[in-house]
């Protein structure tokens, strides 16, 4: 695989539009189905009253936020959401949980279930629950699950802008250790938090220069949330967006790329371009983990007028290094 450079991933990033998503789109042709969209669907199992102070993130403790926190949920309840998410095509379930790190406690067993219960359904299973040690990414990959996200958000420069209680190292050491325990990554980031492009670039190069690369990576638009420090950013412009998500297809060709977060302020035709550089799955679903997302079935007349289709659980390869 292609070692990139940090001046390769910005020359790409500045093409020409039209250009980048020609050759963004070429790239997607050659590893994956055009057409085929993988259909991800987030549930938090655990909401706000984090310790953590992600600047971007409303469910930290320490901002005032207009969320409803709540305590890990029942299995039960984990267990009708994901059975409501594959009758309506999701083929990934994604759990969320507002966790500095996973603690080897009653908790922790509670989510393993979890695990167990969505994985016997035949659906991908992913779970987002903070740090991990060695042995709790085992017992989760021993529980079935799929894939861990863990998102290194921005560049290396600018994460301490974004984050003081976590170092860049921790996301990267337990990126390595859902890697041990034989799961797939999913990590990917944030733009439009007052970012520079070095920086998006900067988040790509970490990104490529994993080993194996992740197999998922999902580029949200900040969702400025009131309370939070960003609450005043703009919405990144679309162009923004669509060069990312091209960018990253070019860079990282094998992987899944995720139009994540911010497809409500994103109109049909920008999805498309989105779709058209290389994006292959989105979070469907009435909300994303506390904050709204475009109705289910808005999405749904999206598909059939782009022609889209989802895509099957477990269809995609592990990226080999
Ligand atoms: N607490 C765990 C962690 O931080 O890894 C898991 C949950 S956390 C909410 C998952 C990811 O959601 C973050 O890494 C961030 O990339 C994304 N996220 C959170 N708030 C967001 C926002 N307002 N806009 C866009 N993405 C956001
Ligand atoms: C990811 O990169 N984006 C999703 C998923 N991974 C967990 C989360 C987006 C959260 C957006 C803000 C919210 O709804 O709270
Ligand atoms: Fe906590 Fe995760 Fe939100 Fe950061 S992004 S405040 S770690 S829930």
């Amino acid at each position: 695989m292609k070692n990139w450079t940090k001046a390769e991933i910005l020359d790409v990033y500045n093409k020409p539009l039209l250009e980048l998503v020609y050759e963004a789109a070429t790239a997607h042709r050659q590893f994956h189905k055009a057409g085929e969209v993988q259909i991800s669907s987030l549930l938090s199992i655990k909401t706000g009253g984090c310790s953590e102070d992600c600047a971007y993130c409303p469910q930290a403790a320490r901002y005032h936020t207009d969320i409803k926190v709540h305590k890990l949920m029942s299995i039960e309840e984990v267990n009708t959401a994901s059975e409501r998410a594959k009758n309506a095509g999701a083929s990934r379930m994604c759990l969320g949980a507002a966790w500095r790190e996973v603690r080897d406690n009653k908790d922790f067993d509670k989510v393993l279930e979890m695990v167990k219960t969505i994985n016997a359904k035949e659906m991908e299973v992913c779970c987002t629950l903070g740090m991990l040690t060695e042995e709790q990414a085992k017992k989760l990959a021993d529980a079935g699950l799929y894939a861990y996200n863990h998102n290194i958000d921005t560049s290396e420069e600018f994460y301490g802008d974004v984050i003081t209680t976590r170092t860049y190292e921790d996301r990267l050491n337990t990126i390595k250790n859902v890697r041990k325990a034989g799961m797939t990554v999913c990590s990917g980031g944030i733009i439009g938090m007052g970012e520079s492009v070095e920086d998006r670039i900067g988040m790509l190069f970490t990104l490529t220069n994993l080993t194996p690369q992740p197999e998922s990576v999902p580029i949200n638009g900040l969702v400025p949330v009131e309370g939070t420090p960003l609450e005043k950013q703009e919405i990144v412009p679309v162009w923004d967006m669509v060069r990312m998500i091209a960018t990253t297809r070019i860079v990282m060709p094998h992987t899944s790329v995720r139009l994540s977060a911010g497809r409500l302020s994103m109109s049909m035709e920008a999805q498309a371009l989105c779709f058209m550089a290389g994006a292959s799955s989105i979070f469907a679903g009435d909300k994303l983990l506390t904050t709204p997302n475009p109705a289910f079935n808005e999405d749904m007349d999206m598909f059939n007028i782009l022609g889209l289709t989802p895509k099957a659980a477990f269809s995609e390869k592990k990226v080999m290094a």
